[in-house]
């Protein structure tokens, strides 16, 4: 008996012909250029069936479709910039107390066009809000579990083993909260992310977001303009695009594999809404590695070189002149680039594995010349 070409078509097959929306849809390539779906076996569908896609993309080799924010409730384009910096106070001693209110959510989420994602998040969107502070803050996140499974906020940071979010230190059941307390320490580009058990199971449902700690000037005399250069707020910082990235992938048919690869969670978003950048201002992009299952994922950019600052823990480059950086899971670092000496026009950026990228982890610059 013939094997039905879902079982036939494994990923990495599927990527010789085209590429791969998954979840229900396999997009493939027919030999006229145009893409095909391959719909797997349920109770409506007794035979598997080929058929041409309705709305092709104009581009071959990306995902079809879009994905419209109004469903999910996120967009990964506001996502780059939309930094959540809490509820400020001060403590009696005068230091600044910063309070995060997070809950964890199941929510049924929209990874390409027409694939659905059954998630866990946080604050029902993944990644999760972007949370920034200033180096020395005191910080009180406040988590509500109001999802189906226990969860947790596992920071990476300096902190006590006894808000670490890890069973038996801050793992809390579905109907109950908890409390993480601890000083923004070290600054730099960081993560947070669930760490109940399996932990893989939790990442790859889509606990996890971006966590940035601003450098104080006052503590860093030697390197003030840099310090001020990335505080959110300063007329130095202001000079700046900042973006942050976090690169994810989701397993939609849990074989623990992926099906889509993305930077903030949609396949090829960056493809079909290019992120305008203007030509005389220099970019800096907090990259964030939490995809579960492969080993490595890296960041690539076209036509030009970056410096990069490895967990964004030092005001001095750990790495000059660089177009490519890899970072296992959990790994991240912030990149400095200008456009202000290139032409103008669309520059690619993109995981330099190539199967990533045409899973959907590949994105485009439209480098535009603003009039000032
Ligand atoms: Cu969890």
């Amino acid at each position: 008996m013939r094997t039905p070409i879902w079982q036939r078509l494994s990923r990495r097959r599927v990527l010789s012909g085209g590429i791969v929306a998954a979840g229900g849809a396999i997009v493939g390539a027919l030999p006229n250029g145009r893409p095909a779906v391959a719909q797997p076996p349920d109770a409506s569908h007794g035979a598997n069936v080929a058929t041409t896609a309705t709305h092709a993309s104009a581009n071959p080799m990306i995902t079809v479709g879009d994905v419209g924010s109004a469903k999910n409730g996120f967009d990964p384009t506001a996502m780059l910039t939309d930094w959540e910096t809490g509820t400020v106070s001060q403590l009696p001693d005068g230091r600044t107390l910063r309070t995060f209110e997070i809950e964890g959510q199941d929510k049924e989420i929209e990874i390409a066009s027409g694939v659905l994602f059954p998630a866990w998040t946080y604050n029902g969107r993944v990644p999760g809000p972007t949370l920034r502070a200033t180096e020395g803050d005191h910080l009180r996140v406040v988590f509500r579990n109001r999802a189906s499974h226990p969860h947790s906020m596992h920071f990476h940071g300096i902190h006590a083993a006894r808000i670490d979010g890890v069973p038996g230190a801050g793992l809390i059941e579905p109907g109950q909260e908890f409390v993480y307390e601890f000083d923004a320490l070290p600054f730099g580009c960081h993560l947070y992310h669930c760490h109940a058990l399996p932990l893989r199971r939790h990442i790859s449902k889509g606990m996890y977001g971006a966590f940035i700690v601003d450098p104080d000037p006052a503590r860093h005399p030697e390197s003030v303009a840099v310090a001020q250069s990335r505080l959110l707020g300063t007329a130095e910082n202001k000079e700046w695009q900042e973006l942050v990235m976090v690169m994810n992938g989701f397993d939609t048919n849990f074989d623990r594999k992926n099906e889509t690869y993305a930077v903030n969670t949609i396949a090829h978003h960056f493809m079909k809404h290019p992120i305008r950048i203007d030509h005389d201002r220099p970019v800096r992009i907090y990259l964030v590695n939490v995809l579960e299952f492969d080993l490595i994922n890296s960041f690539h950019l076209h036509g030009n070189f970056f410096d990069y600052y490895d967990h964004g823990t030092t005001l001095i480059p750990t790495l000059t002149t660089v177009d490519t950086v890899m970072q296992c899971q959990a790994q991240r670092g912030i990149l400095e680039f200008t456009y202000r000496k290139h032409e103008t026009g669309a520059y690619m950026f993109h995981a330099h594995q190539s199967e990533f990228a045409e899973l959907g982890w590949m994105g485009m610059f439209d480098v535009v010349a603003v009039a000032s």
